[in-house]
């Protein structure tokens, strides 16, 4: 009997230790869940820091780094036997969509595939299909009144429509099958075509979408993120969000010791610190927004084949806030 469970689901009670994206890095992981007063194995408490407090993943836990199959050999008994909790990112997504290896994903389908990497622990191929439907089994965001842990992007009336719905792909497929009245070409604003075009407006409404990559606009004019140029940006949507309830997400890579600028499109936290909290200040001044990603799993630009290939390195680390404390705690990448 196929396992049931809700793709908005309810966030355990009580203190939160909510960690960003890992993307293979168990070191980092590691070390992380030490600073926490965890043992790196099982993940649970080791003393009084962490003791009487949830651990929940926000997603991508996997591709880019070294070792996505040691962090999935942690991380999958803990959730299975909700030791821990986590959401679906869009690299977990990826994994059950699309058939070819992307994005430095091939400790899943075996083979040096992609552009200048690092070697990726592979994942004996009999043990895909547990993987895979480790990743099926995961919500897409987990909820309470005061906190949402969530990929990308909270957005309240996505997750309305997802409520009720059980399949992760099939929610995905329902929504992009979907056609309005007068197709997707309607649906593009017509005072200001330029705005956006029909894909954008389809990939903006698919819930499933927005809820583990974010909206996205197009930007102004086309920009280059290393040798890929974009037309279309991710929307800070932070800069328009109030709460409650807090919303703790990953996704945008925040780099550490970086404040960007303002209206460069490829960089949408312009003007915040890489630590500040996001959104908008609620009447007793405080935000309700934080992204944790911190660029895990971004090492592989210092390896020599990425640093000839011309890609410049960044720094890199690996975070977890604690909720309802609001502490963000940071281990850098070696
Ligand atoms: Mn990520």
């Amino acid at each position: 009997m196929k396992q049931r469970h809700r793709l908005i689901a309810p966030m355990p009670p009580g203190p939160l230790d909510v960690v960003g994206d890992v993307h293979g890095e168990l070191g980092l992981l590691e070390r992380l869940l030490e600073r926490l007063g965890r043992d790196p194995v099982t993940l649970g408490p080791t003393g009084r820091r962490a003791a009487g407090r949830s651990l929940v993943f926000v997603g991508d836990l996997v591709d880019r780094g070294p070792d996505s199959v040691g962090v999935l050999r942690r991380v999958m008994p803990a959730v299975r036997e909700r030791r821990a909790f986590c959401v679906m990112g869009n690299h977990e997504l990826n994994a059950l969509r699309v058939p070819d290896a992307v994005d430095h994903s091939h400790w899943f389908h075996g083979g040096g595939v992609g552009p200048p990497t690092m070697p990726q622990a592979v994942l004996p191929p009999e043990q895909r299909a547990d993987v895979l439907g480790f990743f099926r089994s995961l919500p897409l965001a987990l909820e309470r009144e005061d906190v949402v842990a969530v990929h990308a992007c909270w957005d309240a009336a996505s997750a309305d429509r997802l409520r009720g719905a059980d399949d992760p792909v099939d929610a995905w497929r329902r929504a992009h099958d979907l056609t309005p009245p007068g197709g997707w070409e309607a649906a593009v604003d017509p005072a200001d075509p330029a705005a956006a075009d029909a894909r954008l407006v389809r990939r903006n409404a698919n819930p499933v979408r927005r809820l583990t990559a974010g909206p996205e606009h197009r930007a102004p004019h086309p920009f280059r993120i290393h040798d890929r140029v974009f037309r279309d940006a991710r929307t800070p949507w932070w800069d328009a969000y109030a709460g409650p309830p807090y919303v703790i997400f990953g996704h945008y890579w925040r780099r550490p010791g970086e404040t960007p600028a303002v209206g460069d499109p490829a960089l949408p936290f312009g003007g915040h610190g890489p630590t500040d909290e996001l959104g908008l200040p609620g009447s007793d001044g405080r935000r309700s927004a934080m992204c944790i990603d911190h660029c895990a799993g971004a090492s592989w630009q210092r390896r020599p084949p990425a640093v000839a290939a011309g890609v410049a390195p960044i720094a890199t680390g690996l975070s977890a806030f604690r909720w309802p404390e609001r502490e963000l705690v940071f281990v850098p990448g070696a």
